[in-house]
């Protein structure tokens, strides 16, 4: 079962490396303009071994909902087709995203109180830093 504090709704408050994480993502560069000044908010649910994850954001919206250790097909916000698998390690929910033989890895976790997402790609780490939402 996935860590209960990861649920709730959270929003961006820092961000560190994600122009270089699109990069490595090939992101356009006019979708890495937006991406880098948007502020989506992460809305994370958990029904038993199920687990939702929204971002909600002014220029897209995305949902996942997986069972832990099952694949399944996601469409990104930057439109990759992938095969992702979500599960748990300790307190880290892993999110797993394979598409077109490439493969990034986004953690979360909650640290402090705050939602730490650090997403990775071969040699480029970027972490993402959320808020309760009030
Ligand atoms: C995160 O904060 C992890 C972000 C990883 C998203 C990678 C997708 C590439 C970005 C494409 C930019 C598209 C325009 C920005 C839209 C903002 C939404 C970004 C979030 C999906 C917490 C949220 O779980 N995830």
């Amino acid at each position: 079962m996935a860590d209960s504090a990861l649920v709730g709704t959270w929003d961006l408050k820092d961000s560190k490396n994600f122009d270089e994480y699109m990069k490595k993502l090939d992101v356009s560069f006019a979708t890495r303009k937006i991406g880098g000044v948007t502020k989506p908010t992460a809305v994370i649910s958990i029904d038993g071994d199920k687990v939702t994850v929204e971002s909600h954001s002014t220029f897209k919206n995305t949902k996942i909902t997986g069972k832990l250790g099952e694949e399944f097909d996601e469409v990104t916000a930057d439109d990759r087709k992938c095969k992702t698998t979500l599960t748990v390690d300790g307190k880290k929910l892993v999110q797993v995203q394979k598409w077109d033989g490439k493969q990034t890895t986004l953690v979360r976790e909650v640290v402090d109180g705050k939602l730490v997402v650090t997403c990775t790609m071969d040699d480029v780490v970027c972490v993402r830093t959320y808020e309760k939402a009030a």
